[in-house]
């Protein structure tokens, strides 16, 4: 008897699907790979409904004789596990993200002479819309602020990328990249205190007030759905942080990562060329404490960020301070390190996730940028952030063109290096 592979999500089903499962089993026994919870969320968006209950929906449709997991979107591992005679899929993949994934699909089947049957896909209007809202639920604070836990639960590694306003929100939510048969997207968003300072012209020293803060908040929520990491500088005053802390969880945000500094603060990357003095172990245990228990939910996170290795105050120091904040109730720890080698971050995780393997670990490889996302995770790095990238590439690409347009004295030949007018009104829809 023939068999047949068909791969699905199953989050929402519709008519359609079960079209495409009924006629596949005309062909042979049917298997269906049912995507899993990360599979799904690195493609689409959080399935509403969970792993397990999708495949036992999957398992009682009439046709289907196996139900296996598909761990990632490309299919090579169970095609090559299960080799089928035909795999089903609608034929709306032929384009955009998914046709490389299609591309692989039919060069894996050559190897035993399958062959890749595509049906009309049914286009469905309802469950498009059904798809939108859901999308947009995920920007309501309580489904928001859940995400950050879900994904380092889910994720290898959490990718996380800085925004600075509305327009880099824009560009983090809707980025996607396919490459090795797989969908790359970001998973969170970095409000960061340098290009959230920088994009309002004022210097990284805590001068941009949590007022301003909360506003540049607000425009990345109008337009993402992605869970926020808020870079909470210092804290400031425990007795403001206490207050601070519990308008930033309300708002939906889903962590705070504040840093062991105090006295004037200065951006970390000038490391010892600059004054800058580390909080002592006591006070900043202090300062975590009464900011966990003034929180209301369990899914806020007060992520600790440990400067000992910037102040050049070594290894020692970096761990001992690590094992205090955690107990002092830290969610999670960052540690920063401005080498452009990565061996002392490295040092830090082998030591760290020896005593504390469940605590999420986060680094900023703005220094050390020759690192794989895949070595960071291997390595117990629970989240990754890139953390001034996308501001640092924009400053370049606006003065060339304040350049050219001074060099010709008329913006013709600035043209080139701009959105066009009709993509520049299209870009944000008005509706
Ligand atoms: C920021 O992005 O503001 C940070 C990370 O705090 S760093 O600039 O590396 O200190
Ligand atoms: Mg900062």
């Amino acid at each position: 008897m023939k068999t047949v592979y068909v791969a699905i999500s199953a989050d929402i089903l519709h008519h359609g699907h079960i079209n495409l499962i009924k006629k596949a089993s005309e062909y042979g026994k049917l298997i269906v790979g049912v995507l899993t919870d990360e599979a799904v969320a690195t493609y689409k968006r959080f399935p509403v409904i969970k792993f397990n209950e999708r495949k036992f929906i999957i398992e009682n449709i009439a046709g289907v004789s196996e139900v296996v997991s598909q761990e990632t979107l490309d299919y090579t591992e169970n095609l090559k596990k299960y080799k089928p005679d035909y795999v089903f899929h609608g034929d709306d993949w032929k384009e955009g993200v998914q046709s490389k994934i299609r591309q692989n699909v039919i060069e894996i089947l050559k190897d035993w002479d399958g062959e890749l049957v595509e049906i009309p896909f049914t286009e469905n209007v309802s469950v498009d819309k059904i798809n939108n809202i859901i999308k947009q639920t995920d920007s309501i604070p309580d489904i928001r602020r859940s995400k950050l836990r879900k994904l380092i639960n889910l994720k290898p590694i959490v990718r996380t990328i800085e925004a600075h306003n509305g327009l880099s929100a824009l560009v983090v939510e809707n980025a996607k990249v396919t490459k090795d048969e797989q969908i790359n997207t970001f998973d969170a968003i970095w409000v960061s205190s340098l290009t959230d300072s920088t994009a309002k012209g004022k210097p990284d020293i805590e001068l941009v007030d949590m007022t301003s803060r909360i506003n540049t908040i607000n425009e990345i929520m109008e337009v993402s759905t992605k869970p926020i990491i808020l870079d909470g500088d210092s804290g400031g005053l425990l007795e403001h942080f206490v207050f601070n802390i519990k308008t930033i969880e309300r708002m939906g945000v889903s962590a705070i990562i504040i840093e062991d500094k105090v006295g004037l603060k200065k951006n970390s990357l000038f490391g010892t060329e600059v004054k800058q003095t580390q909080d002592s172990i006591e006070n900043f245990c202090q300062k975590i404490n009464a900011g966990k228990k003034a929180l209301l939910t369990n899914e806020f996170m007060i992520i600790a960020r440990i400067e000992s290795l910037i102040l050049k105050q070594g290894m020692e120091d970096a761990i001992n301070r690590a094992q205090a904040y955690i107990n002092a109730g830290a969610d999670g720890i960052m540690i920063h390190s401005r080498e452009s080698e990565p061996d002392e971050i490295f040092e830090f995780c082998n030591q760290f996730k020896e005593f504390a393997p469940d605590v999420p670990l986060v680094v900023v490889p703005t220094s050390f940028n020759q690192v794989y996302e895949e070595e960071f995770a291997k390595r117990g790095v629970n989240i990754v952030i890139y953390a001034n990238h996308l501001i640092r590439s924009s400053y370049p690409a606006m003065v060339e063109t304040a350049d050219i347009i001074l060099k010709n004295e008329r913006c013709k030949e600035a043209d080139d290096k701009c959105l066009s007018i009709k993509e520049i009104l299209t870009l944000i829809p008005n509706e």
